[in-house]
């Protein structure tokens, strides 16, 4: 019966990551009353603030989504037909938001097996949405099934046919959100929710070098001369304002980018410009800001080349293949499960 049911039920939920908080409301009332004062990026992408994201990887300075584009454009159809094995594959992507370099990894695996059947899975309906309507309309061979869901909390995967195994697309250097530590457990948790012959593609955004990218080339990606995400990051403020009844003026908070080079990050942060007490009505609290003081909303981890590779082995992947561009900004990766 066990068998039965585990061919047509998806299977149990798999937990990547043990997040404690489940709602906006326990979310933020843990991280304003914290110190230093933090709010998780995931808080980012309602519908507006998903707009502003697709807005961002349209900029001059943001690099990743337009290298990793190129990346695409060059190696997909040898990405797909690694992973595929000569079976068919299944695509399943984790955080898929509006899921545009996603299509030349789609249009190899359809050019190269027919049709496709695509799992995008996202904390943002309105983003999968959109993808979904975009797809049926301008790639008829992709069967979408989008799920909405957080992946660090209930990644289920339905079950694959015979002749038929998954590729796992975590792309857009959405792993460096995550603590280094948090990351590996998000690999070994996904490696637990694939079978073995399974494999992930992995995007990552590099750590700055001496003859290459430079810190400042690293810190105007996060800080462009538009401001688009100065508003994607003050988005927060105005989702807070809008659904748990906060008075945050926007004005008198400013967007900081700041290099960690310690942590090899990038981190964004609201900094209070005065001394102030905000007031958020749905949670019956007062949250007091001195001028100076930042709410922490962003980690944006840049990796170097052996770390990815480490990480990837631990978590039950055998060893990756690699692709770069030419300067080496950016990294993508394909490893088996073993
Ligand atoms: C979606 C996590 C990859 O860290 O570059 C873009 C989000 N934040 N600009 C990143 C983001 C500010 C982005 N990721």
């Amino acid at each position: 019966m066990a068998t039965l049911s585990a061919e047509i039920l998806p299977s149990d939920p798999c937990v990547l990551l043990d997040t404690s908080c489940t709602t906006i409301a326990e979310t933020v009332r843990e991280g304003l009353t914290a110190s230093p004062k933090t709010l998780p990026p995931w808080l980012f992408y309602d519908r507006d603030g998903s707009d502003l994201f697709d807005r961002i990887t349209q900029l001059p300075e943001y690099y990743l989504t337009r290298i990793e584009r190129s990346i695409f454009a060059a190696d997909a159809p040898e990405m797909m037909a690694l992973a595929a094995c000569g079976e068919k594959l299944r695509v399943v992507e984790i955080g898929a938001g509006s899921a545009d370099k996603t299509r030349l990894l789609l249009a190899a695996a359809a050019d190269m097996q027919g049709r496709v059947s695509y799992h995008p899975v996202d904390v943002s309906e309105s983003a999968l949405e959109e993808a979904k309507e975009r797809l049926q309309r301008e790639m008829p061979e992709i069967h979408c099934h989008p799920q909405v869901a957080d992946y660090t909390r209930d990644l289920r995967l339905t079950p694959c046919f015979d002749g038929e195994r998954r590729v796992v697309l975590f792309i857009g250097s959405s792993i460096g959100n995550f603590l280094p530590e948090e990351a590996s457990s998000l690999l070994r948790g996904l490696r637990l929710a694939l079978d073995r012959g399974d494999s992930i593609l992995l995007g990552v955004d590099l750590a700055p070098t001496a003859d290459g990218k430079s810190i400042a080339n690293l810190t105007a990606a996060y800080d462009d001369g538009a401001g688009v995400t100065a508003q994607f990051n003050k988005n927060m403020l105005v989702r807070l304002n809008r659904e748990l009844d906060a008075d945050f003026d926007l004005d008198s908070f400013a967007h900081r980018i700041r290099w960690n080079e310690d942590e090899s990050r990038i981190e964004m942060h609201l900094e209070s410009l005065i001394d102030q007490r905000i007031r958020i009505d749905a949670l019956d609290m007062n949250v007091e800001f001195a001028a100076g003081e930042t709410i922490h909303t962003e980690n944006s981890y840049k990796y170097r080349i052996g770390e990815v590779e480490k990480m990837l082995q631990s978590a039950g992947f055998g060893h990756p293949q690699r692709w770069r561009d030419e300067d080496g900004w950016f990294a993508v990766y394909l490893a088996q499960a073993e």
